[in-house]
């Protein structure tokens, strides 16, 4: 069916056994919406608010859908859905705040429009990149199932964006853990200027779901009955049989993408047969003739609206704007972390890299009763690297999840798995495979704290490195993608003993953590480590030599390669420093050996244009120039992929480079 087709079946109102004051609910509840966009219009053309998505035509199914929820179950719309957020109640001065980026807002000015959540309405907005929004309600949809408290999670998309590979992740996702989630597509004809026909093949978006394997529903999105009473069906029947729905709403975007861009590319047609299934029109004419609503009463209502709306604008263009404060800002990038030192045992056992970080992560799995690991291959199998061998027969496969390829997916789960509270630890099977949910992370789990003081309690795990010829797709190390994204921390052990401990800190800390662990230490690196749970402080580098001519600053595997420089050259005399985390970075330390040696060498697997050397240096050059007897060297991997021959890897890497650098760097 296309778009003319839908807008010319009729809609027929069935009040079945719906009350009249459930019906007037539904009336005014999208009245609200409605009054307050042709609000926005004015005030947008005035120049008093910035940007204007509209949702005029599509009330029905914000507020039927939302009025079809209890008020704790989560709910994640999208940009046309204003009427979700004036049905959940949020006082209006607080949305009009938002939009003008006043502190009464819900982002202090940090975000704009519809792109913020609320824990206290069990909202959870959109980022600008649409499909993100589906997996994280996967996520909230597992937490309710890991709860056994049967609730439902509904999330919003439009067509256009199940397009994108975050929809079929997030559907996939769903389908295969039977997560009770409803996915709610609003087809409204357009995807900005795009038609659905240039968008989709597919006669039905709901075929979309039958493709993988859930059940899927069509309604008509501009008959509040069909959507409030179907909607309610179906999320009861979730709730009692935890699954995976998608629905299907016809509909269509009556103006522009948003109001700067008009709509000139839509047939005149088409909007005059749409103008006529307006669902508020049509269920007032509809109330009339029931005599549900009568004049009197419909006048009242409005007003009553429209005096709430009048107030509250008021209240928000009272507010003064937000002053800027840079110490607040800054501040508000991590959540606050109390680190809570639990000491080291006396009893020592020699474990491999690999085993400190499986030891870790089980005993992290026995201190926190609900912390879950999400991966592919990890359960049964026990991960590529055995990391969690037998972890399924102790923690059960509810808590060590074996994932479907789907990396953006599981991250977005993650992140709402820590909207409802529960830590998560997801290994990446290869670090190089991050690229593929490269955005949930940059975009989502940095930002969000940032954004709506929302925490994103994930440590996401990297096997990571070469040095095992592996070739350009599995041996990377590519921290860098990350140290320079605030919000984001990032930790990189050289030694079981400092992994073990960093890898216990980054589970308790409630922000994302990108853990990196080098392939090549796995095996290879052993060391007497303490056989309890303990924890270790991130942002306190180890001098692992002490020495009075050189500083070695180096991180991961290449700390090795110094160690071996050191000791075949025993009349070298350097202070050697492991970074361990990289963010939070240990200036002091660098900082204080530099101004003792008066020179510094800084040491990377990473090729070296854009890696963290480069910035040490930089900040060596500023704080520490009057003590510097010569330029800061960086040795780094030459410029190119990292290859796979044995070779050629060789070459690539700064292992052999690194002893000639140091001695030109004491000569000078
Ligand atoms: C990843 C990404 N690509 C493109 C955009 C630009 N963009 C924002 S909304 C939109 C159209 C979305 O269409 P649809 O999902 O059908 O929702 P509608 O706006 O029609 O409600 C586009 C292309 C974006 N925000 N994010």
């Amino acid at each position: 069916m296309n778009n003319e087709e839908n807008a010319t079946s009729e809609i027929t109102f069935n009040k079945k056994d719906l009350s009249s004051k459930t019906l007037l609910l539904l009336y005014k509840n999208m009245l609200k919406p409605r009054l307050i966009e042709e609000k926005m219009l004015i005030l947008l053309r005035q120049g008093k608010i910035s940007k204007w998505f509209a949702g005029i035509g599509q009330e029905a199914i914000a507020v039927g859908v939302t009025m079809a929820l209890d008020k704790d179950e989560y709910i994640l719309p999208m940009h046309r859905n204003l009427g979700v957020f004036t049905t959940r109640e949020i006082p209006l001065y607080r949305l009009f705040a938002q939009w003008q980026g006043k502190a009464s807002g819900f982002t202090k000015g940090r975000d704009r429009s519809f792109h913020f959540g609320s824990q206290e309405f069990n909202i959870v907005g959109m980022i600008s990149h649409l499909g993100p929004q589906l997996g994280v309600a996967d996520g909230i949809a597992l937490a309710n199932l890991l709860k056994r408290n049967n609730k439902a999670t509904v999330v919003f998309s439009g067509d256009g964006a199940t397009s994108e590979g975050d929809f079929h992740e997030a559907l996939n996702v769903a389908a295969v853990w039977k997560l009770p989630v409803i996915f709610c597509i609003e087809n409204n004809g357009y995807g900005l200027s795009t038609p659905s026909s240039e968008q989709f093949v597919c006669e039905h978006i709901a075929d979309k779901g039958i493709g993988y394997g859930m059940e899927a529903h069509i309604i008509d999105g501009n008959n509040i009955i069909e959507v409030y009473t179907k909607v309610s069906e179906l999320v009861q029947s979730v709730r009692e049989n935890p699954r995976p729905i998608l629905l299907e709403f016809k509909t269509f975007r009556m103006r522009g993408h948003e109001e700067a861009s008009g709509n000139k590319y839509v047939p005149k047609k088409l909007l005059e047969l749409w103008a006529k299934k307006d669902p508020l029109v049509n269920f007032q004419s509809y109330l009339r003739a029931e005599s549900i609503l009568s004049e009197e009463s419909e006048v009242e209502m409005k007003e009553a609206i429209m005096k709430d709306i009048h107030d509250n604008l008021e209240i928000a263009f009272k507010e003064d704007i937000i002053e800027p404060n840079l110490t607040i800002e800054l501040n508000d990038v991590y959540q606050d972390f109390v680190y809570l030192e639990v000491s080291p045992n006396a009893k020592l056992k020699e474990i491999r890299f690999v085993d400190a970080i499986s030891e870790s992560l089980k005993q992290s799995m026995e201190k926190h009763k609900d912390l879950v690991i999400m991966g592919q291959d990890i359960a049964e199998y026990g991960g590529v690297f055995k990391i969690t061998e037998g972890f399924v027969k102790l923690f059960g496969k509810e808590r060590v999840r074996n994932t479907p390829i789907c990396e953006s997916s599981i991250i977005e789960a993650a992140m709402g798995l820590s909207i409802s509270g529960i830590k998560s630890v997801m290994e990446m099977q290869f670090s190089d495979f991050v690229t593929s949910g490269f955005n949930p992370i940059i975009n989502y789990l940095a930002k969000v704290y940032y954004r709506w003081n929302q925490n994103a309690d994930v440590v996401v795990r990297m096997p990571c490195g070469a040095g095992v010829g592996a070739g350009p797709f599995h041996s990377q190390t590519n921290e860098a993608w990350f140290t320079k994204t605030p919000g984001l921390k990032v930790v990189y052990p050289a030694f079981p003993y400092d992994a073990k401990g960093l890898l216990a800190t980054a589970i308790n800390d409630p922000n994302p953590v990108l853990f990196f662990e080098h392939k090549a230490l796995y095996r290879s690196i052993r060391q007497e480590v303490p056989t309890d749970y303990y924890t270790l402080p991130f942002g306190k580098a180890s001098l692992l030599k002490v020495g009075n001519e050189v500083t070695i600053i180096s991180y991961g595997a290449a700390v090795h390669w110094a160690l071996e420089t050191l000791e075949k050259n025993i009349d070298i005399s350097a202070d050697l420093i492991d970074l361990r985390t990289l963010q939070p970075l240990d200036e002091e330390t660098i900082f204080s050996s530099v101004r003792k040696t008066g020179k510094a060498i800084i040491l990377q697997e990473d090729s070296l244009f854009g890696g963290i050397a480069s910035d040490i240096s930089a900040m060596i050059m500023e704080q520490c120039f009057e003590y510097l007897d010569a330029p800061v060297k960086r040795v780094a991997s030459i410029e190119t992929p990292i290859p796979f021959a044995i070779q050629l890897e060789k070459q690539y890497l700064p292992k052999d480079r690194f002893e000639a650098e140091l001695k030109l760097l004491l000569n000078y």
